[in-house]
């Protein structure tokens, strides 16, 4: 497909960009939530059609492979970003299920760290339970060696799709994303405040933290406060935008 080609030659031309969405702790109010860190998120800015959106160019990357290059470019650019600020806040990066099964992920992760100075513990790898699903044996393998290297794994969008508990107690995980369809329906219906209020103990008792994604108004923000949730994302702490935006909170980019 067209788009595809486009796609092969984005990195190049320099039409892919990271926006970054804070994180915060969470406290009772945007006010007493401290930001934490933020989230990597990939920009394609097409020179003709304009701004197409990662829900489309992410899954064409998949398919082609072009993920894997793509991945890659992604990784560093927000390890060098995040190495840059005065305040060493932490950058959370997303993997995709390619990046896992094709290449040296734990030797490029390491590399990287290297090369952009970034302290290991700075940095924390996104992942959906689909890039575990697959082969077991080698997803645990590549997550205790990521582990090693000092970094830190999210299971994100936990609680979507088809994220189990048995992977909760497999996989080492250091944080859970609860997913935001659980956190738009907070005090619309009672079952989403029941399921997340038990995902909070859950990641609790398995000494994991946990982030809510989709925070959108100060009442779900102070009943995820209230339930002992340790982080917040959303648009009420921040829309994602260029670095840039949040220059004061970094410490003045470089
Ligand atoms: O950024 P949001 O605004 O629209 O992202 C849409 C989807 O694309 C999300 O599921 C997000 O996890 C995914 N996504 C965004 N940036 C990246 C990236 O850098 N790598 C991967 N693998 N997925 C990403
Ligand atoms: O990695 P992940 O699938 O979680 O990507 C985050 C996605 O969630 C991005 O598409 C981002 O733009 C979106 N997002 C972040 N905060 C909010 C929010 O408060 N509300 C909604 N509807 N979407 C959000
Ligand atoms: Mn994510
Ligand atoms: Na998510």
């Amino acid at each position: 497909r067209v788009l595809h080609q486009e796609l092969s030659v984005a990195i190049k031309n320099g039409e892919l960009s990271l926006y970054y969405q804070p994180q915060a702790a969470a406290g009772g109010s945007v006010a007493a939530s401290q930001i934490i860190g933020f989230e990597a998120l990939a920009r394609w800015h097409h020179p003709v059609r304009g701004f197409v959106p990662p829900g489309d160019f992410i899954p064409l990357a998949e398919e082609s492979g072009l993920i894997v290059e793509m991945g890659e470019w992604i990784l560093r650019e927000a390890c060098r970003e995040a190495a840059s600020w005065a305040i060493p806040l932490q950058v959370a990066v997303n993997l995709s299920p390619a990046q896992f099964t094709h290449g040296d992920l734990v030797g490029l992760v390491h590399s990287i760290l290297l090369e952009t100075g970034l302290t290991p513990d700075r940095l924390e790898l996104e992942i959906t339970e689909g890039v575990l699903i697959e082969d077991f044996d080698r997803g645990l393998s590549l997550l205790r060696r990521l582990k090693a290297l000092g970094v830190r794994i999210s299971m994100d969008d936990f609680g979507s799709g088809y994220s189990s508990l048995s992977y909760l107690q497999a996989f080492p995980f250091d944080k859970i994303k609860i997913d935001r369809a659980f956190v738009i329906n907070l005090g619309r219906n009672p079952q989403s405040a029941a399921i997340v209020r038990a995902v909070i103990d859950l990641g609790h008792g398995l000494e994991m933290s946990i982030v809510a994604e989709g925070v959108e108004t100060e009442a779900q923000l102070g009943f995820l406060a209230e339930e002992g949730c340790d982080a917040v994302q959303g648009y009420l702490i921040g829309r994602p935008a260029p670095i840039g935006q949040f220059a004061a909170l970094v410490g003045g980019d470089r």
